[in-house]
């Protein structure tokens, strides 16, 4: 289906007119984003009903991917790509007098999510739907996504993000499905008359669960499919009696708060905070979701259950929809009367589990009380899961009480746990790490007797990023010149790019390759003085580091590397290196103190540095201020360096890494997540490794680290850490920086900062050495973006298809 210039102007006129009441003359960029997405929406529409046709008649299998998190960024100029409308959009917006990157410009990004784990999800569905495979994503549809980072005197502020204030042209509401959603209240015992016994559930309120679709595009335009987010209304069991009795600001009470369920997003990215509210989001969506697919199976099948687990498969990302395993036993034993065993054997073959993250204080676990006021009687459920596992325990292994305690789902101690990882991994029948090292981990250390007691169940799947997005889109210069040397067909077949390898030492493809580069630096540098007024210069080293902001990814070990440049370049004005552009994006979790004074401290140094003269243009840094997706999208094309430098064994993977250096970026990085592979990849020559490993950071421990005696022995360092004690670069405010400095020697440093700094100062060193020989650099480089082919989520897909899936592919009709 190919539509005209003319075609395409004549739809955007028509939605002006039509949806948007206003005219070509009265149009401001934001109306002609809403006409520009309306038009583009009409084929959207036209897949999503051909495809939904498709699978209902087809009754295929179907994968579904519940995630608390979907990190969508924005959506209209990925939709135009996949249509292959981009072009077409672009004349026909340039003949209206409109400049499509203006347009662009007005999409807030949809920021449903953290961080890693939630655009996971979008790189995922993306994949899914390029893939044609019958998939549907299942979240939640919050009125706020992550908040709004703004810096004032330095220090993060969070304010609330509006994702849909006027309006989100891509949510289509469907009413038809609405979902009930029962909580709290208390389980009652019933006796039959056979002897047997049945437990019913008497909800003490009720809420209703809105669905918003969100159409997912493949790339080339077939497959359509959907991401539904639920979202929170007061039920119609609206409490009439309380009104009526006079009583409105009581009823109207009960209304608000079933709305406040789905909110907000917590901003929590690998803390577990334990509160109420997060519990009941989980349960809230997970819920919804499985009646829908209930309905939905129903619909074709009846009340026969015996071909459920063959058409339906759960992938839970992370423990955070772990509820479903419950409510599922709870919905196949209470509500249509299986028998125990039946209904756990549709259940073990229905689900199955991603684990993100090995961080103790990341693994959620739920008070036993909380779960029992909440949900009474999937607490029950529970217990009874639990019970049965212990009996299976004790024959794998007699009477070995501290085996039984080390696996139980129940965490006994001065409060009971339930430890989701644990249900998880008993009521899936697969779980997968998301990089080799990591699911290495996953085996040996977090869940050892699981892996013994199921050999097959523990499986790796190393994560990737959709190329659609992550080059083609982002990087337009660069996907022009891959397109001319590899061909076009690269965002679905990304080994193609190892066409470019032999290139890499070609004079002129590396002056092409670099030239990109160039521009894209220069359009970060104008991006760079728009935001903060800083003035960088385009031929230094652009050295990035993009993340959320925690101690694990240590971006106070990049900070105290650049205070220590500072420091050799004010001792000796003739320091030999290459300029140096520092540049920063990370939020952190607003309850995290450590991570805001790290925030705090890398725009005081920012001060200091950028406008000491002393220093020149030698050395920059730049914190940009509320990275997000469609920040990253900028930044990401612009650079040379890409700083992936957490402690050794604490990074599940990283996916940031993978689209850095696919965009031409070298990495420096520790042997951690994801690091491992793409250093397998690109081959050591090509990639700065440093520090310790994770047997190095184990052996460390063991033998009882002291960061002091780092702190004692390289005088750089202690200068580096004393100096954050001054008011130095806080002036007339000495302390103002020195947690950072508590942390790190009075607090043990966790994270072993000082023991890696001069493994990664050295490390540094070589890279400035290496980027000075520019044909060695451009080779690098290419290198880079050649080797990533691996990591397309494609790949990713491709493996969940073929260890955990097992799904078919189905063709959608097109039009003729
Ligand atoms: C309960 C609070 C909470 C919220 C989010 C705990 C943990 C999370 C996520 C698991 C954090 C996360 O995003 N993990 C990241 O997942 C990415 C995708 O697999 C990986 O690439 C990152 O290494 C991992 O940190």
């Amino acid at each position: 289906m190919k539509i005209s210039k003319g075609d395409f102007k004549a739809a955007i006129i028509r939605h002006l007119h039509s949806t948007l009441g206003t005219d070509e003359n009265k149009a401001n960029n934001h109306a002609w984003w809403k006409a520009t997405c309306a038009a583009i929406q009409e084929n959207v529409l036209e897949g999503l009903r051909r495809t939904q046709k498709t699978h209902y008649m087809n009754d295929t299998r179907a994968v579904h991917y519940f995630s608390a998190e979907f990190l969508m960024g924005r959506l209209l100029s990925n939709n135009m790509q996949n249509f292959g409308l981009y072009d077409v959009a672009h004349g026909a917006l340039k003949e209206l007098g409109v400049e499509l990157a203006d347009v662009l410009e007005e999409e807030p990004d949809m920021a449903l999510g953290n961080g890693g784990l939630g655009r996971l999800a979008a790189c995922f569905i993306d994949s899914l739907a390029t893939m044609e495979l019958p998939a549907i994503g299942y979240g939640i549809h919050y009125e706020h996504g992550l908040f709004r980072q703004e810096i004032k005197s330095g220090a993060q502020i969070e304010r609330p993000d509006s994702w849909r204030d006027y309006g989100n042209p891509w949510e289509i509401c469907r009413p038809e499905s609405i979902q009930e959603v029962s909580l709290f209240g208390y389980v009652e015992t019933k006796y039959g008359d056979n002897g047997g016994i049945k437990k019913e559930w008497h909800p003490g309120s009720i809420v209703k669960g809105v669905p918003w679709d969100i159409p997912v595009v493949g790339y080339g335009g077939k497959t359509v499919n959907v991401l539904r987010l639920w979202q929170s209304e007061a039920s119609d069991y609206f409490n009439w009696d309380v009104f009526n009795a006079g009583g409105y600001v009581d009823a109207q009470r009960e209304n608000i708060q079933a709305e406040t369920i789905s909110k907000v997003l917590y901003p929590n990215d690998e803390t577990e905070a334990g509160k109420e509210l997060r519990l009941i989001q989980q349960y809230f969506f997970c819920s919804c979701s499985l009646k829908d697919i209930i309905r939905r199976y129903k619909r074709a099948h009846g009340d026969d259950w015996s071909r459920f687990k063959e058409q339906v498969v759960i992938q839970l990302n992370d423990t955070h929809p772990a509820i479903a395993i419950p409510e599922l036993m709870r919905i196949l034993v209470d509500r249509a009367e299986l028998d125990w065993d039946t209904a756990w054997d549709i259940s073990t073959h229905v689900f199955a589990y991603t684990n993100h993250t090995l961080l103790p204080e990341a693994l959620e676990k739920w008070p036993a009380r909380m779960l029992e006021k909440i949900l009474p009687r999937h607490l029950e459920i529970i217990y009874e899961i639990n019970h049965r596992f212990m009996n299976e325990v004790d024959k794998k292994w007699p009477g070995d009480n501290s085996k039984k305690a080390k696996l139980s789902i129940i965490e006994e101690g001065p409060e009971k746990m339930v430890r989701m990882g644990h249900l998880s991994v008993i009521g899936s029948f697969k779980v997968n790490g998301v990089a080799e090292l990591h699911s290495r981990l996953v085996k040996e250390n977090l869940f050892p007797d699981f892996d013994a007691l199921w050999p097959d169940k523990l499986t790796n799947v190393t994560n990737g990023i959709t190329p659609r997005r992550w080059l083609k889109a982002c990087n337009p210069l660069l996907s022009e010149l891959v397109d001319k040397k590899v061909g076009e067909d690269w965002p679905l077949n990304l080994k193609k790019l190892e066409g470019l390898a032999k290139h890499a030492t070609n004079k002129t493809f590396q002056k092409s390759f670099m030239s990109v580069k160039q521009k894209n630096k220069q359009l970060l540098a104008d991006e760079i003085y728009a935001s903060t007024g800083i003035q960088v210069d385009t031929n230094a080293i652009f050295d990035i580091q993009i993340k959320r902001l925690h101690e694990y990814k240590r971006q106070h070990l990049n900070l105290l590397h650049i205070m220590a440049l500072y420091r050799r370049i004010l001792e000796n004005p003739d320091y030999d290196m290459h300029p140096r552009v520092f540049i920063f994006g990370a939020k952190a979790a607003p309850g995290y103190k450590l991570a805001k004074d790290i925030i705090f401290a890398i725009n005081k140094v920012a001060d200091k540095v950028n406008n000491d003269p002393r220093v020149g243009n030698k050395l920059k840094v730049v914190f940009l201020p509320n990275y997000r997706v469609s920040l990253a999208e900028k930044m990401i094309p612009a650079c040379d360096v890409s700083e992936q430098i957490s402690t050794a064994g604490k990074e599940a993977s990283g996916t940031g890494n993978m689209k850095l250096a696919l965009n031409g970026a070298v990495t420096i990085g520790t042997l951690d997540g994801a690091n491992v592979e793409i250093a397998e990849e690109v081959g050591e020559d090509n990639i700065f490794i440093f520090g310790m490993t994770v047997e190095d950071v184990n052996a460390l421990k063991a033998s009882g680290y002291n960061p002091k005696d780092y702190y004692y022995k390289d005088a750089e360092i202690k200068a580096i850490l004393d100096w954050l004690e001054t008011d130095y670069f806080t002036p007339g405010k000495p302390g103002a920086l020195v947690s950072i400095k508590q942390s790190l020697l009075d607090l043990g440093d966790p994270f072993f900062v000082l023991a890696d700094f001069r493994a990664y100062s050295d490390a540094q060193i070589e890279v400035d050495k290496a980027y000075r020989d520019k044909a060695r650099w451009a080779e690098m480089v290419i290198i880079n973006t050649a080797m990533m082919g691996k990591f397309t989520s494609d790949r990713s897909i491709q493996d969940y298809v073929d260890r955990v899936w097992r799904l078919d592919s189905c063709a959608v009709e097109q039009q003729k």
